[in-house]
């Protein structure tokens, strides 16, 4: 080999080294985080492959025989990958509009608004919907369950137990469901039940048994002896908060002024500004007349204030809203009694104190039910966003544990989703398949 030939291929392996080295730089350079844009944390680099990689740059031959390329920038300055910072450093202050990781506590959702929502108002009256069409949700797990019940093969200790779960699960609660399914029993033994189907069908029949027949009519107060004028009828709404009273009352509203009653509305939560606000924005869409307190002020004056204007203008009805949340030094059950003793000392007649009842919050209802049927003598249950929930089965247990009836139920937010409970209709509608 001639000499000059050795030198143009030590040239050439020169050259090729050079272009190894440079492909394998620029092949790592994608891998350095750019720095602030980075969130998701990138694979992390095994120590050992800046060993590896700087093994494998030595490996070459021709590089370390090479001056030039040993000194070749790009290998050389390519920043170690461990020391990228987003790695450690998590989530960088994200530039604008990127999504952030959350790195607190998840806010506390605060249910804003709730009182200044405006109620969804149809330009037409709208027909009041049925039971069946709302209660999709609560029928999807009670049908399941009794779709599972139903096709078993014998009526055994397991099929009770599937029942008892699925009575539970729908928020019968343990007493009203220990006692529905004792009574089911004796309804098996005497109509020799035997296949689980038929106690499918023996179960609605003791549901809707176990609903009283008492009246779920509103009450109104009957003509004053020898005046021979009525006064006007008040209808008191208590509750907690967000459970729907002030809904309800704006869709009373529209059904008794529809009915050809005159309503005067008394703004009984003065708790927040926002409370009246939202029963005003009802009482201009039904053409009720409204009382309001400056925030803060006596709910009692101002349901005596309402029942004034109701005297004076002839008005047959007064819906008095009141407050579900107050003050922590303020005991809401004693702010309630108060307010029930000034509207009992006015000229109108309390014929019913109505409990807002939210569906969706499940047993806690039954325990708010409770507290305020010892406080304040209620004589019926309105019970709320049915629409909204799997269950529904509190329903079963207000009545059979409290013995109040049920006297309306909300499916909606619209003026018209407010209807009489139906028992029947109700149990057909959470079993119906
Ligand atoms: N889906 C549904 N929502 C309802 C029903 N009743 C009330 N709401 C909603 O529940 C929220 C609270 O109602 P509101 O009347 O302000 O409750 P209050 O604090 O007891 O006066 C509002 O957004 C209402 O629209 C109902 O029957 N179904
Ligand atoms: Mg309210």
């Amino acid at each position: 080999m001639s000499p000059a030939l050795i030198v143009v291929l030590a040239a050439f392996a020169v050259a090729l080294a050079v272009v190894i080295l440079l492909l394998v730089a620029r092949a790592r350079r994608p891998d350095i985080p750019e720095p602030g844009r980075q969130l998701e944390a990138p694979p992390a680099r095994p120590p050992e492959f800046a060993e590896e990689a700087g093994k494998r740059d030595a490996a070459a031959p021709p590089v370390t025989a090479a001056p030039p390329v040993a000194a070749a920038p790009p290998v050389a300055a390519a920043p170690p990958v461990a020391a990228a910072p987003p790695v450690a450093a998590g989530p960088e202050p994200a530039e604008e509009g990127e999504p952030t990781a959350p790195l607190a506590e998840p806010e506390q959702k605060v249910p804003t608004g709730v009182e200044v929502a405006e109620p969804p108002f149809p330009e037409e009256a709208e027909k009041p919907p049925r039971m069946r069409d709302r209660l999709g949700k609560a029928r999807g797990l009670l049908a399941g369950y009794l779709g599972s019940v139903a096709g078993r093969s014998k009526l055994d200790e397991e099929t009770w137990e599937e029942l008892e779960e699925a009575l539970i699960r729908a928020d019968v609660g343990v007493a009203t469901t220990t006692g529905m399914l004792e009574s089911l029993r004796d309804r098996a033994k005497q109509d020799k039940i035997r296949d689980p189907q038929s106690l499918t069908v023996a179960l609605a029949e003791e549901m809707r048994s176990s609903f009283g027949g008492t009246s779920r009519e509103l009450a109104v107060g009957a003509v004053a002896g020898g005046t021979g004028v009525t006064p006007p009828t008040l209808w008191l709404f208590v509750g907690v908060n967000g459970v729907g009273k002030t809904t309800t009352i704006g869709k009373l509203a529209m059904r008794e002024v529809q009915a050809g009653r005159s309503v005067v509305m008394a703004a009984g939560d003065t708790f927040r500004a926002a409370a009246a606000e939202q029963l005003e924005l009802w009482a201009q869409r039904t053409g009720a007349d409204i009382v309001r307190g400056a925030e803060g002020s006596d709910p009692g004056a101002v349901v005596f204030d309402a029942v004034q204007r109701a005297v004076s203008r002839g008005a047959d009805l007064v819906l008095a809203d009141t407050a579900g949340r107050l003050h922590t030094k303020v005991n809401l059950m004693e702010e309630l009694k108060k307010i029930r003793r000034v509207a009992d000392r006015t000229d109108a007649t309390v014929t019913e104190v109505l409990l807002v009842v939210d569906a969706t919050t499940g047993q806690n209802g039954m325990i708010q039910a409770k507290q305020f049927a010892g406080a304040v003598g209620v004589t019926g249950i309105v019970l709320t966003k049915l629409d909204g929930t799997a269950k529904g089965g509190i329903a079963l247990a207000i009545e059979k544990e409290l013995g109040i009836p049920i006297k309306l139920v909300g499916l909606g937010e619209g003026p018209a989703d407010l209807v009489p409970f139906d028992p029947a209709e109700f149990v057909d509608a959470i079993l119906a398949g």
